[in-house]
């Protein structure tokens, strides 16, 4: 075991005994929901993992220590803290941990510490990808090298379109990482179901994705597999209002001058603002919806 990481009992338990074990981020909590939904939200994601018949280890760093599995205390602590907490992805890691300071992980960094854990299969709301205008910027989430390399399947609404989901679909293929659609062909883009891009294949079951991942990984083929699952009919968004947002949105960055890793979470924030709280109970719907969807996957897995 890593002399870094912390394994909570329960998490490790069932590690060792063979039950379905789902993985949480944290970046979500600190930067992308606003206190006190984003505490209540991690909270009730726990729950939903445990009624369907798997255990929820929310990930992130507290004190320094890689921790798979908080509990609710520490989840309140990165919920209050919010954008105070530092948003850590692979390379931010080493100095959080070596300064005994708390963290909040992004996708990638919950894959590497999941991994480091024994954990296979994490649930989360959309990942990373390669930013609009990265022909220029280079602006490409270190989500997609993760995804290239360590073997978590993630179960997303697939990616805002904050970023370009064209370019994120050759950058995915490149590296030999699968994009799965849950019963759909086109890839969803978070708030709606669809995007003008396709998935790899469209599975019909949990079962099925678990028969995948399976067989990717006795093949060992390293690397991650994405699982884009749309968000509830009822629950998605009017395409236009959301366009509109994200486009105000960006046009701000620009305007501002931001860039590097406060990039993703100022889009974020912003689109949040523009849209309302409708944009808020999406966001929480469609993490609740991959929190099923995780478990089911777990358990068949
Ligand atoms: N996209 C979302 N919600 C999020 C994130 C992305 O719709 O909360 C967070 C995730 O933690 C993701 C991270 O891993 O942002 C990506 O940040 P960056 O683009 O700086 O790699
Ligand atoms: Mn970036």
């Amino acid at each position: 075991m890593n002399q870094f990481l912390d394994i909570h009992p329960e998490v490790a338990e069932a590690i060792a005994s063979g039950k379905p074990v789902v993985a949480l981020e944290s970046t979500i909590i600190s930067h992308g929901m606003p206190w006190p939904q984003n505490a209540e939200t991690a909270k009730k994601v726990e729950q939903i993992i445990r009624d369907n018949g798997a255990i929820p280890a929310t990930i992130a760093i507290i004190d320094g220590r890689l921790k798979a599995g908080l509990s609710n205390d520490e989840i309140d602590t990165l919920a209050k803290a919010g954008l105070s907490v530092t948003k850590c992805s692979r390379r931010d890691l080493p100095f959080v941990v070596a300064q005994k300071q708390h963290g909040a992980t992004t996708v990638a960094a919950t894959m590497i510490i999941a991994s480091m854990a024994g954990i296979r299969v994490f649930a989360t709301g959309g990942i990373g990808g390669v930013h609009r205008g990265a022909q220029q910027t280079f602006d490409i989430s270190a989500d997609l090298q993760e995804l290239a390399k360590t073997n978590v399947a993630v179960v997303c609404a697939g990616a805002k379109s904050i970023l370009d989901l064209a370019l994120t679909r050759e950058y995915l293929e490149t590296q030999g990482v699968p994009v799965l659609g849950y019963k759909t062909d086109a890839l969803p883009a978070f708030y709606t179901r669809e995007s003008d891009q396709t998935v790899d294949y469209n599975m019909a079951s949990a079962k099925d994705i678990a028969q995948f991942i399976s067989a990717k990984w006795h093949m060992q083929l390293h690397g991650g597999t994405v699982i884009a699952n749309p968000i509830p009919e009822e629950f998605a968004m009017d395409k236009k209002a959301i366009d509109s947002a994200i486009n105000q949105a960006l046009a701000e960055m620009e305007e501002q001058g931001v860039g590097g890793k406060e990039s993703t979470p100022f889009l974020l924030a912003r689109v949040a603002e523009l849209t309302g709280g409708n944009s808020l109970a999406s966001n929480i719907q469609l993490v609740f919806n991959n929190a099923r969807l995780a478990a089911e996957i777990a358990t068949a897995l």
